[in-house]
């Protein structure tokens, strides 16, 4: 598993498939299915990351924003913004090893819960999609994302005119946990998207690693939250 996360998958070739041009049919071997959630608020860059990452067409539910829709998304840094996604994004990704990530995209805000709790169902973890312009913004997702006791890692996404920040001070402004992976990408490049989607898994695999150990130890109790199922 290791050698699958430390070198992410070839642009374009993940495991033999083509990005947006792969194969629909997944290859007939064995091979471990985990669902991912990719989350974030409005604008943040939640279709771009799956679309530069997903090796078949990655479904999509965009629709023209409409006049309305500006009384309760934020603009702020997303006003040259024409289309909005009205239910989820979908993609899938096979990386070395067999592991085969099947992404959703997720409207972040706490109005979608109902939604939110549905797609949720199943998922190993999420990726939470943040802007230093708007890092409160992802408050709302982080805290859905606690609450179903999900693990997740979060991507910074570069915007032209979004302020940088030290590490430090980005887990200092998002209260991250200290073992919560953060990472900085641009969600168009499908070499980043794969390193932020990596981190994720490398997080999720460490803890399920680390709980494994714990319930094989004698005497320890269960109490705890259980992992979540995979897909
Ligand atoms: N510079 C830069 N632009 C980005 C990045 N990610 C997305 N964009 C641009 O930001 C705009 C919004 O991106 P979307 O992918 O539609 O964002 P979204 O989160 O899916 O938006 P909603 O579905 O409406 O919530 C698009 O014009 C993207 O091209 C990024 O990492 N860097
Ligand atoms: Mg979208």
């Amino acid at each position: 598993m290791d050698s699958a996360l430390s070198s992410p998958p070839s642009p374009g070739d993940p495991a033999g498939a083509s990005a947006a041009g792969g194969s629909i049919y997944l290859e007939d071997k064995p091979q471990t299915l985990v669902k991912l959630l990719v989350a974030g608020p409005f604008g943040v860059g939640k279709t771009t990351f799956i679309r530069s990452l997903s090796e078949t067409a990655p479904l999509h539910t965009e629709e023209v924003m409409t006049q309305t829709g500006a009384l309760v998304d934020n603009l702020a840094g997303v006003r040259d913004k024409t289309t909005t996604t009205v239910a989820i994004d979908f993609g899938r990704l096979t990386l070395p090893g067999d592991l085969v990530l099947y992404m959703f995209g997720t409207p972040g805000q706490r109005r979608f819960r109902p939604l939110w709790q549905d797609i949720a169902r199943g998922a190993l973890g999420a990726l939470v999609l943040a802007d230093t312009r708007r890092l409160a913004d992802s408050f709302e997702v982080m805290d859905m994302i606690e609450e179903a006791g999900l693990r997740y890692a979060v991507a910074v996404n570069s915007f032209p005119d979004s302020p940088s920040h030290h590490p430090d001070t980005l887990r200092d402004h998002l209260d991250l946990h200290p073992d919560t992976p953060l990472v900085v990408c641009d969600a168009r490049s499908r070499d980043q998207s794969a390193d932020a989607l990596i981190a994720l898994v490398g997080h999720v695999l460490e803890v399920l690693d680390q709980q494994q150990k714990d319930d094989s130890t004698p005497g320890r109790q269960h109490g705890r939250q259980q992992p979540q199922e995979t897909a």
